[in-house]
């Protein structure tokens, strides 16, 4: 007898509570191996066989699959290697099962992420937890339960909204795909820590009185508790529809009304993973939470959290085309990303699915976009794409990974809880200037209130004290023009805008201002030493090892494909950029360098400014490449580093960056001469890498206060002793007083500053 039968219980006893555990002898023979599949047609014959592959979409590719002997057989007989990941899984899952009782309750119990989160939760654990948030927070915290799946199991969920009445409101829900474990346990923190946190917290204080949220952590119950039913299966996907033949289930995440079957990864055969099901919204968890989003009315985003491969998908799923809301809908899913990496530092690259997954049609990342117009996201959470933990994560991640999420759910209220929309389309002036104004464009919009276009203000100092108003001109519909003044050398400007709502809102720009604001640098004058908007070359050189896509300056031909830049960065046409052809290329067998021409920097206070693209998300090896960029001082042979970009993070999945770097806290202060290299370098042969460089400039800020006209005695004020000091030179040469400086002091030189008279 397999002595792992012998174990064969569905409860196995950790302290005093008997908790449910996958059971080992539903594995018994089974293993995961890892097989490179050669194409489309290999991978649909080995589902077809009953292989199952535990990758987010199978494809062709090295992935995991769940193979037994039978499986074995049959790769060996198609001529396909399988290399084994988990010998035994039944002695796997056993082992799992032992960790995790040891681990449950070893945290201590307080709340915040306490003992809960030492391990995975069952479902019943789960909604005991709700019923505890709803009991410690009944101030703010109800029950929900929005319906019932199809063995009448019910879908619960906690609404928190403080101080009651009607509110924008932002949901989270986890666990369409049942396998995903660590998806409920990241969501039902979101009403965990936001409960904790109102009245303790004053951000989380200040969301929750003007936002309501509402968290529904499993909306798969039947096919969760699947994964750990004995004769259950841990790698369940789908729910548990009966679909009369001999497989069960529809993949929740296929059954939406937006592209329903839309051929993009969707499957008619009951037995796919990727089942749509019979019609769209035919699941009973599906139409649950569809209708109760359709009856509360006032949903502007939400975010289906699933694992893994740690992305923020941003719509539309089912294909490139961008929705009209694609600027906001990307910008927040970029402020979702700045979030969770500022907490442990992993990067979650943020795009279409398209682009950095796959194209899916009838998910729930779509539905309430084009539905209802909500801000909708999807999350791929932890473990990253390619780890071996996939959907069976250690539970250590637990925690790491619902704090980083909890954060990017912070950013996302955040941006819900404005309830108009302000945007520096050009973005905030950098530099005013000492003798004309600056002016710059706002667009201002309605989220959930309208805003009072004559409201619309810029507010503005230059010593640090109290702030000076101007209004905003309005251009009409959504666009304005603010206009900074002049400022002299010594102040320091600092700016913000802001608007009220016809229903007593406000809203600024920055967010959080007065605490933060836009700061500019006043200049009299910018020296430029060097400029190239690429449109001709002053002596650019190319180099290096690639065997294929060195850098080329000419219109972008990638038409945005694949990590290619769409167009140029400064709009003059041509940039520098990596193997500038159409489709599927990039940079191959090396690195490709570009080096400037030498660049002169007589003096100090220089800075060097660059646009640059660097993409290297796509392909089967993402985030494994850099783009350098050195300097060099003419005649030495050294380079020292000025960036690297990647191999995650900021600004390695495209997008044009404005680079800037003080030359003299670079490095550089006393080199006359420089030149620059970049250095794209494809050293992972399963990357693709794209980078581009447009609009390099040496400038220097200068400042020379304009002098004030009239104020003889530099006093700060034209007044009446400066009348006097005319009067006193009349009929001189003073050169003083001779304000127009025609050789006489004259009536014209006393209308000069009498017209001038009051403050500089
Ligand atoms: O395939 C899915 O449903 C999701 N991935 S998972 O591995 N969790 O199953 C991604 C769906 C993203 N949505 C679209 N691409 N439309
Ligand atoms: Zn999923």
């Amino acid at each position: 007898m397999n002595y792992l039968v012998s174990l064969c219980c569905v409860c196995v006893t950790g302290g005093a509570v008997a908790v449910p555990m996958p059971d080992p002898a539903d594995y018994v023979g089974k293993q995961i191996v890892e097989i490179d599949v050669p194409d489309e047609v290999t991978v649909n014959q080995l589902l077809a066989d009953g292989l199952d592959a535990l990758a987010c979409r199978p494809s062709p590719g090295v992935g995991p699959w769940v193979v037994d002997d039978d499986g074995l057989a049959l790769l060996e007989s198609m001529g396909l290697t399988a290399s084994p990941l988990i010998e035994d899984l039944a002695a796997y899952q056993a082992g799992r099962n032992a960790e995790r009782l040891a681990i449950r309750g070893t945290h201590g119990a307080t709340r915040g992420l306490d003992s809960f989160y030492d391990d995975f939760r069952t479902l019943p654990e789960l909604n005991s937890r709700l019923d505890q948030i709803i009991s410690d927070h009944s101030d703010i915290a109800t029950g929900i339960m929005i319906g019932t799946s199809h063995e009448g199991r019910q879908i619960r969920g906690v609404v928190l909204n403080a101080g009651g009445g009607s509110k924008p409101a932002v949901l989270f829900n986890g666990c369409q795909h049942a396998r995903e474990w660590i998806s409920p346990m990241s969501t039902i923190n979101i009403a965990d820590s936001l409960a904790d946190g109102y009245g303790t917290d004053s951000t989380i204080t200040a969301l929750l009185d003007k936002v309501e949220i509402i968290v529904i952590p499993v909306v798969n119950p039947d096919g969760f508790e699947h994964t750990y039913a004995a004769g259950g299966y841990r790698f369940w996907r789908k729910n548990r529809r009966d679909n009369a033949g001999s497989c069960e289930g529809v993949d929740l995440n296929r059954n939406w009304d937006a592209d329903w079957n839309g051929g993009e990864s969707t499957s008619t055969d009951p037995c796919s993973d990727i089942y749509v099901g019979p019609g769209p919204m035919s699941e009973p968890e599906v139409t649950a939470l569809g209708d109760y989003c359709l009856a509360h009315g006032n949903i502007l985003a939400q975010i289906d959290f699933h694992s893994y491969s740690q992305l923020i998908l941003e719509p539309r799923g089912y294909t490139t085309a961008p929705p009209p809301d694609w600027d906001e809908l990307h910008a927040v899913g970029g402020s979702i990303s700045d979030a969770i990496a500022s907490v442990h530092s992993v990067n979650y690259t943020h795009d279409n699915p398209c682009n950095i997954l796959y194209c899916a049609s009838g998910t729930l990342i779509d539905w309430p976009y084009d539905s209802y117009g909500a801000l909708s996201f999807t999350i791929e959470l932890r473990p990253a794409s390619g780890d071996p933990g996939g959907f069976d994560p250690p539970s250590s991640e637990i925690r790491p990974c619902a704090e980083e999420n909890f954060a990017g759910v912070l950013a996302l209220i955040e941006h819900v809880s404005t309830s108009m929309g302000i945007e520096l389309t050009a973005g905030p002036p950098t530099t005013v200037s000492t003798d004309v104004t600056t002016s710059f464009p706002v667009r201002i919009f309605e989220r959930s209130e309208a805003p009072d276009p004559a409201t619309a203000r810029l507010l503005y100092r230059g010593d640090g004290g109290s702030f000076d108003e101007a209004d905003l001109l309005h251009l009409g519909g959504e666009s304005y023009e603010a206009t900074l003044p002049t400022f002299t050398c010594s102040e320091s400007p600092e700016f913000y805008v802001a608007v009220d709502g016809v229903s007593g809102g406000m809203a600024t720009y920055p967010s959080s201002a007065p605490s933060e604001l836009l700061i500019a640098t006043v200049a009299s004058d910018v020296a430029v030493a060097f400029d190239d908007n690429a449109e001709t070359d002053p002596g650019w050189t190319v180099s290096g090892t690639a065997s294929d896509g060195h850098w080329d300056r000419g219109v972008p031909a990638g038409g945005g494909l694949r990590g290619d830049p769409p167009a140029d960065a400064d709009g003059s046409g041509q940039c520098w950029l990596t193997d500038n052809v159409e489709g599927n290329s990039d940079v191959d067998g090396g690195a490709t360098v570009l080096t400037s021409p030498a660049m002169d920097i007589p003096g100090d206070g220089w800075t060097l400014a660059y646009w640059r693209w660097y993409s290297n998300t796509f392909g089967g090896a993402p985030n494994a490449d850099v783009l350098t960029v050195e300097w060099s001082e003419v005649g030495s042979a050294t380079w020292q580093n000025l960036e690297t970009v990647g191999p995650s993070g900021p600004g390695t999945s495209g997008g044009w960056i404005r680079a800037d770097f003080d030359l003299d806290a670079s490095g550089l202060l006393g080199v006359d001469v420089f030149q620059i290299r970049v250095t794209a370098d494809d050293a992972d042969s399963g990357s693709v890498i794209e980078a581009g460089i447009d609009g390099v400039q040496v400038s220097r800020i200068e400042c020379e206060d304009t002098p004030c006209l009239g104020d003889l005695d530099g006093s700060g004020e034209v007044d009446v002793d400066d009348i006097l000091q005319v009067l006193g030179a009349f009929g001189s040469n003073d050169p003083v007083a001779d304000t127009n400086g025609d050789g006489i002091v004259d009536v014209n030189d006393i209308l000069n500053v009498v017209g001038a008279y009051g403050p500089c």
